[in-house]
């Protein structure tokens, strides 16, 4: 099976790439219901961060990119790596721990990996991996390259030195980097409200000149528009760019963290439902005629027998072998 991934393809109409977009966000949505599900039957090992209700920003990030350009994540990122084209196959395999998995089945949910793909990982350190999307715009612009890196992390990073040296350097040298904040309001099951705080650091990041926007996560198209205009910066001169995107987990941190913990109302969680990625954007192309029910019915159905099908294939491969333990690249 192959992924249908939300970059424009040429000829692409307006509506048939908002149509892929739909698809993208249902195809996200349907593989971590089933991640939560393969979790709770033991399938998974370790840390599993799910990411219903945010598919909004990996997809609309990606249509604004070109599949050359490079993308790095937090450990909260089944949905970039699906979206940047590495197949719900490799990525449910390497969650399941099978050496047929994108990372040989030694990353699991935090260390999604693609070369190829220019996916980056998967980070598991709040912040860590911020100085690397530097380090790689930094490369592309030693290289006279026309890429953009795009870097997804927590609001929680924006506490981390390494945010402010990434994003300081990424402006005295002027790279293509995008710095996309993906505000959840919370940070590992703290109580705290972060969105005005992370606003002020869009504000701070603007005075060391890099652009600032606060986006409207929810809403796909604002997330795409919002990253055309910092790829447009990035790939002009190497202005880099912070994108604020406000976004709200439905499920827990992770799997190990009750669906609403200590720290939020179970009324908050519905009220944000109202404002549903996807049905947002099911209701805007049928409002313009550009879908009906049974053609998400179909999109739907689709994105599920996909995720149904990488479960059998990671279900049917095979462990690591015992000799690749102390291995660190994976064998072509
Ligand atoms: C340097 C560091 N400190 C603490 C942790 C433990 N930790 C894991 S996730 C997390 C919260 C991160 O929240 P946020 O950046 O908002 O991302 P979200 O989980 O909401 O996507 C923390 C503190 C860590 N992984 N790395
Ligand atoms: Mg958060």
């Amino acid at each position: 099976m192959t992924t249908v991934t939300a970059q424009p393809a040429k000829g692409d109409t307006q509506a048939a790439q908002q149509r892929r977009m739909l698809r993208e966000m249902l195809l996200i949505r349907r593989f971590e219901e089933k991640a939560a599900e393969a979790y709770a039957l033991g399938k998974i090992g370790g840390f599993c961060h799910l990411y219903i209700g945010q598919e909004a920003v990996a997809v609309g990030v990606s249509a604004a990119l070109e599949p050359t350009d490079y993308v790095i994540a937090s450990y909260r990122e089944h949905g970039q790596a699906l979206v940047r084209g590495i197949s719900p196959r490799a990525v449910m395999a390497e969650l399941f721990g099978k050496s047929t998995g994108c990372s040989g089945g030694k990353g699991g949910s935090m260390h999604l990996f693609d070369v190829e793909k220019r996916f980056m990982g998967g980070h598991g350190i709040v912040g860590g991996h911020l100085p690397l999307a530097t380090g790689l715009a930094f490369a592309i612009k030693y290289r006279g390259g026309d890429e953009v890196c795009a870097c997804f992390f927590g609001e929680a990073a924006v506490n981390i030195g390494a945010f402010h040296e990434a994003l300081n350097m990424a402006s005295v040298w002027k790279l293509p980097v995008i710095f996309l904040c993906e505000n959840n309001r919370y940070g590992m099951g703290t109580a705290f409200e972060r969105v005005a705080a992370v606003t002020d650091v869009v504000e701070h990041a603007c005075s060391y000149d890099i652009a600032g926007e606060v986006v409207n996560g929810m809403d796909v198209l604002d997330v795409q528009a919002a990253t055309q205009r910092a790829v447009q910066r990035a790939r002009k001169g190497g202005h880099p760019t912070l994108l604020e995107v406000r976004t709200y987990r439905y499920m827990g941190h992770s799997m190990s963290d009750p669906l609403h913990g200590v720290y939020r109302t179970k009324d908050e969680v519905e009220e944000q439902k109202k404002k549903d990625p996807i049905a947002q954007l099911f209701q805007r192309l049928r409002q313009d005629g550009a879908i009906d029910q049974a053609g998400y019915d179909a999109l739907e159905a689709e994105a599920k027998a996909e995720v149904e099908d990488a479960v059998t294939f990671a279900d049917e491969s095979p462990d690591p072998a015992p000799e690749e333990l102390t291995t660190h690249v994976l064998a072509d």
